[in-house]
């Protein structure tokens, strides 16, 4: 009974959540904690983040992402972006992505946060439509977010975490096998929602569910 009615309440928040949301994330791996962030180069170390997709959610149409600039905290005047997807093998990225797109400069937004007791370092918000890539559901694969910055050559971009948990993979360049670490870096994947009833209806159903079950379990109790 007690799974039952919680099942029904699952139902219903899903229901409630899914319409809230403006944009259709499909995957939020979290925004930016303000603590730290990971550099991550086309010609230097690099991170990469796992994710996977629920039922009806498995095609990415855009990515969202944060990081930060150092040492000099003096930004290059553009960005050269490359997003890339890998297959997962034992728990850590392919060495060679089997998709890559080439964003180059997708602008970059000022969030007014810095990084935790660094306030020179300036966190930036990043977005990009990608062409829509479908994934398996339920399938873990690892996205990688590299700029390249050797036009400046007293900064390199660092990717934001997102939390004090959870893990993601670097590597020290192209070509070199992938290690895990810590923590979660900030970014979410947008593309196309689950198709969700209307919560009214998921609330209408769940509770007609549940007055049956309560009517058969007083019944029930009845002949005893
Ligand atoms: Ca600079
Ligand atoms: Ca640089
Ligand atoms: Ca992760």
């Amino acid at each position: 009974m007690r799974a039952f009615v919680s099942f029904v309440l699952t139902l219903a928040l899903l229901g409630w959540g899914q319409t809230a949301l403006a944009t259709p994330i499909i995957f939020d791996n979290g925004s930016p904690n303000l603590e730290t962030a990971v550099g991550s180069e086309t010609f230097g170390s690099q991170v990469a983040e796992n994710f996977s997709l629920v039922t009806g959610s498995t095609t990415v149409t855009g990515i969202n992402w944060w990081g930060a600039y150092g040492n000099a905290a003096t930004p290059p005047p553009t960005d050269d972006f490359t997003v890339a997807f890998f297959n997962d093998a034992a728990g850590q990225p392919e060495p060679t992505p089997f998709l890559g797109f080439h964003l180059g400069d997708v602008g970059r937004t000022a969030t007014g946060d810095s990084l935790s007791g660094f306030p020179q370092f300036e966190i930036f918000a990043y977005s990009a439509s990608i062409s829509p890539t479908a994934f398996l559901q339920g399938v873990t694969y690892w996205v990688s977010v590299l700029n390249d910055t050797t036009a400046d050559p007293d900064d390199d971009w660092f990717w934001a975490t997102s939390s004090f948990f959870g893990t993601h993979a670097f590597r020290q360049g192209v070509g070199i096998p992938w290690s895990p670490t810590v923590p979660d870096l900030a970014f979410n994947l947008t593309g196309e929602a689950a198709p969700v009833p209307e919560p009214s209806t998921v609330l209408l159903i769940g509770t007609a569910l549940l007055a049956v079950r309560v009517r058969r379990y007083r019944a029930s109790r009845r002949t005893y």
